[in-house]
């Protein structure tokens, strides 16, 4: 068996279609704006098992139920869980397909050469784990264990994260950072001394004014917030709505303020200039509790809204009246912060900015405004103390991004390139769970970085793009087949949940946990998996928490009591973990490490001629690309299209339903071809499409070729030099209306 030097894309190729036959379980939602009702099951003859999602973030806790025959049904909400308050969205009860779906990893397989050519070999379980343990000690031995690096964003990933610093290496990264909440988490630790974390702590329950920029809830479906966005909507609260585009919050909203994009640091200062120079703010408030006030006065004197709307194309008389409508609300007003915040490299700035707001309008920590969340603390089950790393990803990326809080997918990439000249360099990555190619922009960056490695494992449960590069491949079953760490996320209250299998894992595909302590035993770190199977340690983990893993195989969710209000006792003295203690209208932290105090707006490169800015967002019935082949969610929705304004239509003489193909300013051609949306909603310097389409694997049958993949256009990177995030929206497009492939496929 030889080893390759180039790590070219291999197709995995679809085995036997296994025994279970497709069910389709009915999918009880309505495309709309969110899933009132819950879908009855004949509790009498079902069978049901305690688990949490898997489909997003937001990981809903329900149950899943078995029909008749023994097989999975459908997924229903638990009655006690916050995250769903018993009712899952269309793609958690959609979830169903991915168990299902027969395009599915069935075994582990080996990068091979035969005849010269890269294949992937269907191995043992044995040989690749041991595969695996043979490289990770020969790369521990030659570059030491921290050249290994964990990419994940699934579950199971902290079982791969234990082992891989019990081995010796703390480099690990999320795209949850990096490519989504990391400004925001950034910039409220600069404000608040403390980042929102998820489920964020948004007391939408309680508010009358709802600030939106971009934040595009609706079609963002993150579940118990969208049902409490909902009832405020039926509550008659005030919704203002920033985006370039009608989005379905935007449709409910009392003001929508169409920006120009890449402008919103300007709307934003202009409404801080607003609510000072008009005696707006809530004085006390920022009296007790700010730093800075006097400075941000004297730096936001000129950022009036006239000066705002040469910048963003909002008038002065509408960025006036949506600010009296936040002040009528404050301090019951909440200026949302988003979640995908890495949008143009100033992205630490303009949360700053909205995290000012949010301190001069008096909603941190009140009724309405954000709330104190509470977590329950998981007991960590008994293990030696890990070795402690030479070094970690703090050399890599804190000299550079002071202000980052966790490991950066895209630095980790960057220190895998092989000309890089630092110290630091990574050899190995174990992928878990994350389609690094579609998610971490530049996509070339990644590519190479490939090529470098000398060990690249990828756990996934599909063949998407990223399986195609490794030298072994994974099957992990899918959620619906395995327990997995406890999920104990804040909330109102402080709770916990439990997932455990509904199912045998289908083929031979197996459960992370089963997998990590497999190869960790290889390495001779049993000290450190001293369970012998996944329940043992969580029952020892549930009983230190006051409950079993019988009990909770019962009730899937525990709720535990307050220990602290869920707000500021009025006039209540109360400590900030800034460096003054207080909320950092101006930032000493970010002064001291080289940035601007405070949020200042600098013109971002708007789209030459025939040029169009690249937007993307979300659907309501599929997260990113892990749901587009799902057989019961590529039904609602199997392909993305491309919203362009009328007025653009016509420049080019485009028609709704025509198939065209997007070049952007770096020249990059998309691979395939997206259908047409001509609409009013979206300005006419930008176009919009979702994030997740145009798989390029042809072994996910039902969504390759299909619609557009925005990364692949993202070639400009802005990167935010405070916290090191990949700003994503610079980048600008046009229309290829003739099949730019066509020689090629006749060649
Ligand atoms: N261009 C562009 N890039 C983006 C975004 C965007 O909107 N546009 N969004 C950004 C944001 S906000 C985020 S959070 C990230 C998300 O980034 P990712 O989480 O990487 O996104 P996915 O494409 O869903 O990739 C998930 C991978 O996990 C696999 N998977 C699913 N379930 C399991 C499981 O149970 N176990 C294992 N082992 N694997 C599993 C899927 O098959 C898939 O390969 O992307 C970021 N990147
Ligand atoms: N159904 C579904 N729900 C999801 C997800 C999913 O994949 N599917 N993913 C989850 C994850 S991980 C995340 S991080 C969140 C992301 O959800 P959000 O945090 O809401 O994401 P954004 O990128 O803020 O929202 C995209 C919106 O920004 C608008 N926009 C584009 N450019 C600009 C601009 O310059 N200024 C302004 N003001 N607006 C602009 C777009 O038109 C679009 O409406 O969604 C979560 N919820
Ligand atoms: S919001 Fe929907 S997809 Fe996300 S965890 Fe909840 S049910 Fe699953
Ligand atoms: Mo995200």
């Amino acid at each position: 068996m030889k080893k390759t030097s180039r790590r070219d894309f291999i197709k995995i190729s679809t085995l036997g279609v296994g025994g279970l036959t497709m069910l389709n379980p009915v999918l009880n939602w309505v495309p709309g704006f969110m899933p009132k009702e819950k879908t009855p099951v004949d509790e009498s003859k079902a069978k049901r098992f305690p688990t949490f999602c898997e489909v997003c973030f937001w990981k809903c806790a329900g149950f899943t139920y078995l029909n008749d025959e023994g097989n999975i049904q459908k997924i229903v909400g638990n009655d006690d869980d916050p995250h769903s308050n018993g009712r899952f969205c269309p793609r958690g009860t959609g979830g169903v397909g991915l168990y299902y779906d027969n395009d599915r990893l069935k075994e582990p397989l080996m990068r091979v050469v035969e005849n010269g050519k890269s294949v992937f070999k269907p191995v043992t379980w044995e040989k690749a784990l041991d595969f695996i343990a043979d490289k990770m000690k020969i790369i521990a031995k030659k570059h030491g264990p921290e050249s290994m690096a964990l990419l994940y964003h699934a579950s199971s990933g902290s079982y791969f994260h234990h082992m891989l610093e019990a081995y010796g290496t703390a480099n690990a990264a999320k795209p949850s950072y990096a490519q989504c909440l990391g400004p925001r988490e950034a910039a409220f630790v600069a404000t608040f001394g403390a980042g929102l974390s998820s489920p964020e702590p948004t007391d939408v329950k309680n508010t009358k004014c709802l600030v939106l920029i971009g934040n595009h809830v609706g079609e963002n479906m993150h579940n118990g917030y969208v049902q409490e966005v909902s009832d405020a909507i039926d509550r008659g609260a005030s919704i203002i709505t920033v985006d370039p585009r009608f989005s379905t919050i935007a449709s409910k909203s009392k003001f929508w303020l169409p920006i120009k994009p890449a402008t919103d640091i300007a709307l934003l200062l202009s409404w801080i200039h607003v609510l000072i120079y008009e005696e707006l703010y809530d004085k006390k408030y920022v009296e007790q509790y700010a730093f800075g006030f006097e400075e941000l006065k004297l730096h936001v004197k000129n950022y009036t809204p006239e000066w705002a709307y040469t910048q963003t194309d909002i008038r002065p008389e509408d960025i006036r009246n949506s600010a009296y409508e936040m002040a009528k609300a404050s301090p019951a007003v909440i200026i949302h912060p988003g979640r995908h915040t890495t949008w143009y490299g100033d992205d630490t700035q303009r949360l700053r900015a909205m995290a000012i707001l949010n301190a001069l309008l008096g909603s941190y920590g009140r009724k309405g405004g954000f709330y104190f969340p509470e977590s329950k603390k998981v007991p960590e089950y008994p293990s030696p103390a890990y070795p402690h790393p030479k070094w970690t990803w703090k050399d890599i990326t804190k000299p550079t991004y002071k202000g980052a809080g966790t490991g950066l997918a895209n630095d980790l990439i960057k220190a895998s390139l092989p000309n890089s000249e630092s110290p630091y360099k990574i050899k190995g990555w174990f992928v878990v769970g994350t389609n690094l190619l579609t998610t971490v922009p530049d996509k070339s960056i990644t590519l190479k970085a490939i090529q470098n490695l000398e060990l690249m494992v990828v756990v996934d449960t599909m063949p998407m793009e990223i399986t195609g590069y490794a030298d072994i491949v994974l099957p992990e079953c899918t959620y619906l087949e395995r327990y997995d760490d406890i999920r104990s996320n804040q909330h109102r209250y402080p709770n916990i949940a439990l997932r455990m299998p509904a199912a045998e894992p289908r083929w031979q595909s197996k459960p992370g946990w089963w997998i990590a302590r497999e190869i960790g035993v290889r390495l001779g770190l049993q000290d450190y998996f001293k369970w012998t199977n996944v329940e043992e340690e969580l029952d020892w983990k549930f009983k230190q928490m006051g409950t079993s893993l019988e009990e909770m195989q019962k009730i899937g969710v525990k709720v535990y009591e307050k220990h602290k209000p869920l707000y500021l006792a009025d006039g209540e003295e109360y400590f900030f973990n800034t460096n003054t203690g207080k909320i950092e209208l101006y930032s000493i932290d970010l002064e001291e490490k080289g940035y601007d105090a405070m949020p200042r707006y600098t013109e971002h490169k708007q789209p030459d001629d025939q040029f169009y800015r690249l937007i993307y967002g979300r659907a309501p019935m599929h997260t990113f690309g892990r749901t587009v082949n799902s057989p019961h969610l590529s039904d609602l929705m199997s392909e993305n299209t491309l919203w362009v304004n009328p007025s653009v239509a016509k420049i080019w003489d485009l028609h709704n339903e025509q198939y065209i193909w997007l070049k952007n300013q770096d020249s990059v051609i998309s691979s395939f071809p997206i259908k047409v949306r001509i609409t009013e909603r979206i300005r006419h310097d930008s176009v919009y499409m979702v994030h997740g389409f145009g798989k390029t694997n042809d072994k996910l049958s039902r969504s390759y070729g299909k619609g557009i993949d925005d990364t692949e256009l993202i070639t400009n990177v802005k990167i935010d030099p405070i916290m090191g995030g990949t700003g994503m929206r610079e980048n600008f497009v046009t229309f290829v209306t003739k099949n730019p492939h066509q020689k090629e496929q006749n060649a």
